[in-house]
């Protein structure tokens, strides 16, 4: 029996949700893969639906508006008074893909460079990075390269899915966004990154992105589980024999001179 309340009515997705520009996107179909789709109508989405959780990290300079975006998406709030993210915060949410229940953890990372080095010990595990920059700041746009390559360190690229997104989005006049809008192309199609441009002010595109976001992390979650499933059908149940490989061993943490 399930402990858990319903999935909000506003976190139900039944179609995969389009990307803010064809130039980057991580990819361009306008529906979900048709092996996704049955996998989800015969209910044999093996453990996504049950128990897996896709984790998300945020990364990107510091009050280049990460807490806000998320708070926008996840509280409906926006706070115009600046308070640094000590470390990390975390925030859950629920959502209802193709009839399937598919949470995101939202991790919220400190860029602060005193709080950097906390925050990069919680990078591991992420299935989707999003890098976060601000419109009317070209540095920070400059220092996501720097962010890819350290969230990377703790992440395995090959799935690993990535988002460049543009904030404050509402500071800008057209002519200045348009000028920025085309280096963040560029360097999005570079990272193999989705591009997003969105506002925490005004709200813009964000639930459009954190739809996105779930539909895109759900769809390689499912791919994944079917993969994975082999010549074993998806639904089973797995079991662990006491000959299996040790996973603590091999998820130990690489040692690091990080904050010493
Ligand atoms: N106008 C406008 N201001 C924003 C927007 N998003 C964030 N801000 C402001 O930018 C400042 C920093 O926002 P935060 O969300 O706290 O920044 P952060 O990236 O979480 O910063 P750290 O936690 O230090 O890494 C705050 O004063 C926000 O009000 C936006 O979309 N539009
Ligand atoms: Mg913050």
């Amino acid at each position: 029996m399930s402990v858990l309340p319903p999935v909000r009515r506003d976190r139900v997705v039944a179609q995969l949700p389009q990307p803010f520009t064809k130039e980057a996107a991580l990819h361009t179909k306008n529906e979900f893969n048709s092996r996704v789709k049955t996998a989800c109508q015969e209910h044999k989405t093996g453990t996504v639906g049950r128990f897996k959780i896709s984790k998300v990290i945020v990364v990107g300079d510091l009050a280049v508006g990460k807490t806000c975006l998320i708070n926008r998406f996840c509280k409906d709030t926006f706070d115009k008074n600046y308070k640094a993210t000590i470390g990390v915060d975390f925030e859950m949410e629920r959502f209802e893909v193709l009839g399937v229940p598919f949470s995101l953890q939202l991790w919220d990372t400190a860029g602060q460079e005193r709080f950097k080095c906390i925050a990069s010990t919680y990078y591991r595990g992420a299935q989707a990075v999003i890098i976060v920059f601000d419109v009317n700041d070209v540095a920070s746009l400059d220092h996501t390269r720097q962010w890819l390559q350290d969230a990377m360190k703790e992440n395995d690229p090959s799935s690993v899915l990535l988002f460049l997104v543009g904030t404050k989005k509402d500071l800008s006049s057209p002519a200045q966004y348009s000028q920025i809008e085309q280096d963040a192309v560029k360097l999005a199609e570079e990272m193999k990154a989705e591009y997003w441009a969105v506002s925490a002010l005004s709200g813009e595109n964000v639930r459009e992105f954190f739809f996105r976001v779930a539909s895109l992390s759900f769809e390689a979650n499912v791919l994944a589980e079917l993969e994975k499933s082999g010549s074993r059908r998806v639904g089973d149940v797995v079991r662990i024999h006491s000959n299996s490989s040790n996973v603590y061993t091999m998820s130990r943490k690489k040692q690091s001179n990080c904050c010493k």
